[in-house]
């Protein structure tokens, strides 16, 4: 099928603000015409479907933060956490799906890969091969540096031995690769220069999947364990070619992952108000549509002012990226400001929803699952806040100390 948009790194390899503009407008069509549409199926089904996921790969979605000099579209991070606000306006599944590729594995590539591991992998996620991200493991979330899944020297040559397992790996069961944070040294190292990276294709002998896990929500969307069972990857798995960098490619992935769920938390939250504002224009009570009422005018006031906060956010954290500004703290600000403010938002519109806000017939009771993850991964809101403050207290002691 002919993809419905035209792919920008194609038409237009410069990207420049006209081109993306234009693409950007395509794809909100897109989103309200073909991808909201196809939500009951998503949902019922709980797969994005099969030519769906051919248009989008058509749209070159998979590899669109890929720079130019590799063939991608080279979207800076603004425009890129814009493709992403505008992809999650629909069901979470369908940026679930690009996402890891172009916020995590794209940017690992980038932050740390060598140039033979950019041209080999670069293509592939262009043409729409899946990524996924290892990091969390059974014993080991938020302490991610903790974890127990070891790398060591091959006797048999130049390469890896991995061992171990990885847990709510989102995309595992579709993917064609995985980056897989592991140990070359036994002992933790200060920095966290114990933890290595390795880019694993997942037809690996070894290498197997768990059964998706079964969900509150973000139907479509599936995650499983990866285990590691004596997979031996050859020397030049090794991302960046140096052991010890592993964590901080991993934590550079993340802030760039928490510019991605910021965005789909903004854009679910819109979508859900959205949705609230015709229900509360449609549905009577004593007489007149519940818009009239002054309470619930201020449930829908106060979550537009919350989206604009958000929204103000997420161009100012992406604008400060693209100047090239040490943005760990404010990625993780805007994480969390957008995260829990999404889940005031669906809560809100549960209620502007009354009875029928409970009930899985209407949007809201989905919405308000969909949205619980978002304060969870990529960071816990709990974890950022001690990033956030960590980075506030290093500032103050430059100043003050
Ligand atoms: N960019 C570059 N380097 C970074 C970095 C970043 N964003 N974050 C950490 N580093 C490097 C730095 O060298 C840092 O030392 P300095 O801060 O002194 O320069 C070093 O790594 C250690 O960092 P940090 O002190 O933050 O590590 P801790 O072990 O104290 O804390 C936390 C690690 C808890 C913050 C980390 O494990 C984490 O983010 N956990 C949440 C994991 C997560 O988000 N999981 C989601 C699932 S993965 S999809």
């Amino acid at each position: 099928m002919n993809a419905p948009i035209a792919n920008p790194a194609r038409t237009n390899p410069g990207m420049d603000e006209e081109t993306f503009e234009q693409f950007a407008e395509q794809l909100q069509r897109y989103v309200r015409e073909r991808l909201i549409p196809a939500e009951k199926d998503v949902i019922e089904n709980d797969r994005v479907p099969e030519d769906i996921l051919n248009e989008m790969r058509e749209m070159g979605l998979f590899g669109i933060s890929v720079p130019q000099e590799y063939g991608g579209a080279g979207l800076n991070t603004r425009q890129y956490a814009r493709v992403v606000n505008i992809m999650s306006y629909a069901a979470p599944a369908f940026r679930s799906i690009f996402s890891i590729n172009i916020g995590m594995f794209a940017s690992a590539l980038k932050n740390g890969g060598t140039e033979a591991q950019r041209q080999e992998w670069y293509p592939k996620l262009i043409e729409g091969r899946i990524a996924c991200f290892g990091l969390t493991e059974p014993g080991s979330g938020s302490d991610s540096a903790a974890m127990q899944t070891t790398a060591v020297p091959d006797p048999d040559g130049n390469g890896w031995i991995l061992n171990g397992s990885k847990r709510y790996i989102t995309n595992a069961p579709h993917a064609d690769v995985a980056l897989i944070m592991a140990r070359t040294e036994k002992e933790a190292l200060p920095k966290n220069a114990h933890v290595s990276a390795f880019i694993v294709p997942m037809d690996t002998p070894g290498i197997s999947t768990g059964s998706p896990d079964k969900k509150m929500g973000q139907a479509g969307s599936h995650i499983s364990d990866i285990m590691l069972d004596d997979v031996k990857v050859p020397g030049d798995a090794l991302l960046g070619g140096e052991t010890g960098q592993g964590f901080r490619f991993a934590m550079q992935s993340l802030d760039n992952g928490r510019i991605s769920v910021g965005a789909a938390a903004t854009a679910y939250a819109r979508r859900a108000l959205d949705s609230a504002l015709r229900y509360a224009n449609e549905r009577k009570a004593f007489g007149e549509p519940i818009a009239r009422f002054q309470l619930i005018q201020a449930m829908l006031a106060d979550s537009e002012t919350e989206i604009y906060a958000a929204e103000c956010m997420m161009k100012d954290v992406t604008e400060r990226v693209d100047r090239g500004e040490n943005t760990i703290a404010k990625a993780a600000a805007f994480k969390v400001f957008a995260s829990e403010m999404c889940g005031r938002v669906v809560d809100r519109v549960v209620q502007i929803y009354g009875g029928a806000g409970y009930l899985a017939e209407y949007d809201a009771e989905r919405f308000y699952r969909d949205a619980r993850i978002y304060r969870i991964y990529e960071g816990t809101t709990q974890i950022l806040q001690l990033q956030i403050a960590k980075h506030m207290l290093r500032e103050w002691e430059k100043v003050h100390g």
